[in-house]
């Protein structure tokens, strides 16, 4: 369900909170990725463009430095994407004594109403409530039959009459039995496209059954449309809700539900397989931090601020633009580029999602720690002469060797540790191609390591 969002969503944030200089190029970059990324979930090209446009402003405004900044674009597009998801509204039931619920599922032909009247049943009869359907689709062969299944597979009474062709009739037919439900879900039928026929029907239908919710069913995969189709239903009966079915099978999903929140059309519910549980609840706001994969927004940013020292990352800023690079800073700079913990700490913080896990190598981020605190005491047990100047150290086996047991790790441990520093080095020497006052974008140094044909271990 939109996992290829899901993933450059959280590849823009990471981005964000591990980038040393967030300059220009690399919010270009990410604005690219998450672009290509939201319209081919089918979000419209109007609202792509206002979210771009906010994020990149805020990104190059001067007057938010640091923490600060990424604090600001992380909260911007986290608050963006949940506003275009639309407002959270939840399907309430009416508790009275004598109150009672009837729910109308409308849609087009194959749109998920069969299924997701048993699905709505399930929930509201698992939640205690006296739950009835009713089958009202005398339009499409086996139509009831259909339901009939469902309900007896799943232990839901159910009301249906396979010979009467008049909705409407049948309804009335039941009207006295159903009084002792206090939820009553209608199955109706549906049409290959908007036309007379069907407004015809559910205009009658809702006169006789005076619907306590009426709910558009429509499936994610036709995407943007939504719009159109929510649109026409609302003109005719006052649309309450909408659910999204079919979720799980396209990547069109967040077209549907933008869609719907352009239209002001709340979505209650969201399916997500065949199953008879496959049915959530749409809160815009968790759905997001799902597809972030993170718990909470505040959790992340606090990380961010914990783990990015101001003062050193100005330090290392200034020592890049005088050309000018100790081995301490290389550590600093692999240490901050790690230091987020990555998905490994992230997904702690995630409620029930592990979709993220089996992506990321088990090992990656500890190896990366503990790689930092061997290269720390390989610098301790460095002179300070050798410190400024770790050229002596390749030029003289011995010295490895020295470092190497005064620090109690192997020689190659000491080798690899000059090897990254030659590899920023020598990429600060030649950096005339660079902007330096804008700093270095990630996307820049990864182009230079390629030109030295070496690989890029931050
Ligand atoms: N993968 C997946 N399939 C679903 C989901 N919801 C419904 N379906 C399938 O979509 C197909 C159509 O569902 P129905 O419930 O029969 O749709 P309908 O709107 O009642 O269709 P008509 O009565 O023909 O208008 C069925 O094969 C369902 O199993 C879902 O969330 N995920
Ligand atoms: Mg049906």
């Amino acid at each position: 369900m939109l996992e290829k969002l899901g993933e450059v969503l959280r590849k823009a944030t990471d981005k964000i909170a591990n980038a040393i200089f967030l300059d220009k190029n690399l919010v270009n970059s990410i604005i690219k990725d998450l672009q290509r990324a939201l319209i081919e979930a089918d979000v419209s090209i109007v609202l792509v463009k206002e979210l771009s446009d906010k994020i990149k402003k805020s990104a190059l405004d001067e007057r938010l430095k640091g923490v600060e900044k990424k604090e600001h674009i992380i909260k911007l597009l986290h608050d963006e994407l949940t506003a275009i998801l639309g407002e959270h509204k939840q399907l309430e039931l009416k508790k009275g004594k004598k109150e009672q619920n009837r729910i109308m599922l409308l849609g087009l032909y194959g749109a998920g109403k069969t299924t997701t009247t048993a699905k709505l049943g399930n929930y509201f009869s698992k939640r205690g409530n006296k739950v009835a359907l009713v089958g009202l689709d005398t339009h499409r062969h086996a139509a009831a039959e259909q339901l009939q299944q469902l309900a007896e597979k799943h232990k839901l009474p159910y009301f249906i009459d396979t010979k009467e062709k008049n909705p409407v009739k049948i309804w009335k037919k039941y009207g006295k039995e159903l009084k002792e439900y206090n939820v009553v879900l209608i199955d109706t039928a549906g049409r290959h496209s908007f036309d007379k026929s069907l407004v015809n029907e559910i205009k009658s239908l809702d006169k006789t059954i005076k619907p306590t919710e009426t709910i558009l069913v429509m499936p994610a995969d036709i995407g943007q449309a939504a719009k159109k189709q929510s649109q026409e239903f609302k003109e005719i009966l006052d649309i309450l809700g909408v659910i999204i079915t079919r979720m799980d099978s396209t990547a069109k999903g967040g077209g549907a539900l933008t869609a719907c929140a352009e239209t002001k059309a709340p979505v209650y519910f969201i399916t997500t397989g065949e199953k008879i549980n496959d049915l959530e609840e749409f809160n815009p706001k968790s759905f997001l931090s799902r597809l972030l994969g993170m718990g909470d927004i505040e959790t992340l940013i606090e990380k961010i601020k914990s783990v990015t020292d101001e003062g050193k990352q100005k330090k290392i800023q200034e020592k890049i633009k005088d050309g000018n690079i100790s081995l301490e800073d290389v550590i600093e700079q692999v240490k901050s580029m790690g230091s987020m913990g990555g998905f490994d700490k992230i997904k702690s913080m995630i409620p029930g999602f592990s979709n993220v896990e089996k992506k990321i190598p088990e090992n990656l981020i500890e190896n990366q720690e503990e790689k930092i605190k061997k290269w720390e005491h390989i610098m301790k047990s460095m002179t300070k002469e050798e410190r400024e100047n770790p050229e002596l150290l390749e030029k003289q086996t011995s010295r490895i060797s020295r470092v190497a047991q005064g620090a109690g790790v192997h020689n190659s441990d000491v080798r690899s540790l000059l090897k990254q520093y030659k590899l920023l080095n020598d990429m600060i020497q030649s950096g005339s191609d660079l902007d330096m006052s804008q700093g270095m974008s990630q996307k820049q140094l990864q182009k230079l390591a390629k030109k030295f044909g070496k690989k890029m271990r931050f």
